[in-house]
């Protein structure tokens, strides 16, 4: 692989773009190297400046689980995009896509749009304080709900103190307010409970996490929340953001038969353009502007081109009964063949996988919270990354991220990642 022209644009963003790009994970910090800039993307793969091809486990972070510039999608946007981009002002489309999402995902009658995942957290937490009129809220250590500064938090000393900004130019006055759990661990979350009765308005929780590796609920973890929520009076907030539309039509909720009080959206929901969304029962929905008392507002949310990428996106997953089955089918192919050729080099390992979301962690045979996926070999990692990075397969640049799976990523596909996984001298 050559990276002449990645090298050389990067040094020319880095003089205009802090760090050289609009998204810190794509800068390849935690991998190393240079990152490599893409020009395009169809079906499976990727083509990068110096035009060398890849085949893409990233998908966007998620949302082209249809395989990138989908002809269906592209077609129907090209004609929206003839009729304008953005108006300000309410569109059929925006209801067409409400609906749809309302009527295929459990326990919601009205949903929100926004212009990202970060918005629909934020959003999420502000609707269940002005619900509960509470100000705490509980998320989990590894657990990523956007940048706003409430979720940047990193845990404070013992479990019944507050959590601590872990960004400059997030208060102490913020931070307070956010308490941390461990992931899987319920007794954490009944301690917070004790610990702070009637001040805690929400649990937010990504319900298969996907920010520190694919990491899963495990013994009735979700349920247990949700009857930890149900006894202290406060919402339980799935965080669908890369779940939604991804392991299962109704999402996460459908998958584990647990019900959410508000549920955010991101990613699928928008084809690939930016997009975000938060959704709940009208008894909560109903405190949001302009119904209600709690702002949230937004220049592009809703907006036709985001819209019809997404609602055609939808539609597209929703007309194929065998589409879940086939993602899910390629990726735990790839999780047993993957486990065959490192257990065949006696590479200690763990694959988590849910549906199409799944991670490798080297030399651990167990990882269920963000301490046990750190303690992942991350240097080795990072050599795998770029033994298929130079070999034409992009994995997410981090092994705190999450493979994604794409209906385009079949058996050529999967043959050619297994090839090059045999080759590789795992040192
Ligand atoms: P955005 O603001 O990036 O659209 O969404 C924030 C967000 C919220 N909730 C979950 C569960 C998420 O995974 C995300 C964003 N995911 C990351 C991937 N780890 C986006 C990639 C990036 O930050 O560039």
């Amino acid at each position: 692989m050559k990276y002449q022209r990645s090298s050389a644009l990067f040094d020319e963003a880095y003089k205009y773009i802090p760090g050289g790009v609009n998204s810190p994970v794509r800068a390849f910090k935690s991998v190393g190297g240079v990152p490599v800039f893409m020009k395009s993307a169809k079906g499976a793969y990727m083509t990068d400046a110096d035009d060398n091809e890849y085949i893409d486990y990233i998908n966007s972070w998620g949302p082209a689980i249809l395989g990138h510039t989908h002809p269906e999608v592209l077609e129907a946007l090209k004609k929206q995009a003839e009729k304008g981009f953005s108006f300000g002002t309410p569109t059929e489309l925006e209801t067409e896509i409400a609906k749809l999402i309302v009527e295929n995902v459990p326990n919601i009658d009205q949903i929100r749009m926004v212009s990202s995942g970060t918005e629909a957290c934020m959003s999420a937490i502000r609707l269940a304080r002005g619900f509960t009129k509470r100000d705490k809220f509980i998320k989990f250590e590894g657990c990523y709900h956007g940048h706003s500064d409430s979720f940047l938090i990193k845990a404070g000393s013992g479990m019944a103190t507050f959590g601590n900004p872990s960004s400059p130019g997030v208060t102490a006055g913020t931070a307070k307010d956010t308490l941390l759990a461990k992931y899987n661990d319920i007794g954490q979350v009944e301690d917070l409970f004790r610990h702070n009765q009637g001040e805690i308005a929400a649990v937010i929780i990504e319900p298969v996490a996907g920010n520190m590796g694919c990491v899963l609920p495990e013994n009735n973890f979700l349920q247990k929340l949700r009857k930890l929520c149900d006894e202290n009076g406060a919402l339980l907030i799935f965080d669908e953001v890369m779940t939604g539309f991804r392991l299962a039509f109704g999402g996460a909720q459908e998958v584990f038969g647990v019900k959410a009080d508000l549920v955010t959206f991101g990613k699928v929901i928008g084809g690939g353009l930016p997009v975000g969304a938060f959704a709940g029962r009208n008894e909560i929905m109903d405190h949001l502007a302009p119904k209600g008392a709690v702002y949230q507002a937004g220049t592009l949310s809703g907006n036709p081109l985001a819209m019809r990428a997404g609602l055609t996106t939808l539609q597209l997953i929703k007309s194929d009964e065998n589409f879940y089955k086939n993602i899910n089918k390629t990726a735990e192919t790839l999780d047993f063949e993957i486990g065959k050729i490192l257990n065949s080099k006696n590479i200690e390992h763990r694959i988590n996988r849910k549906g199409s979301m799944m991670s490798v962690f080297f030399h651990v045979n167990a990882v269920s919270n963000f301490e046990e996926a750190a303690n992942a070999n991350h240097a080795l990692f990072n050599n795998f990354f770029h033994q298929l990075l130079k070999n034409g397969i992009y994995l997410p640049p981090s092994g705190y991220e999450t493979w994604f799976i794409s209906n385009a990523i079949k058996e050529k596909e999967i043959d050619r990642t297994l090839e090059v996984i045999q080759q590789f001298e795992y040192s």
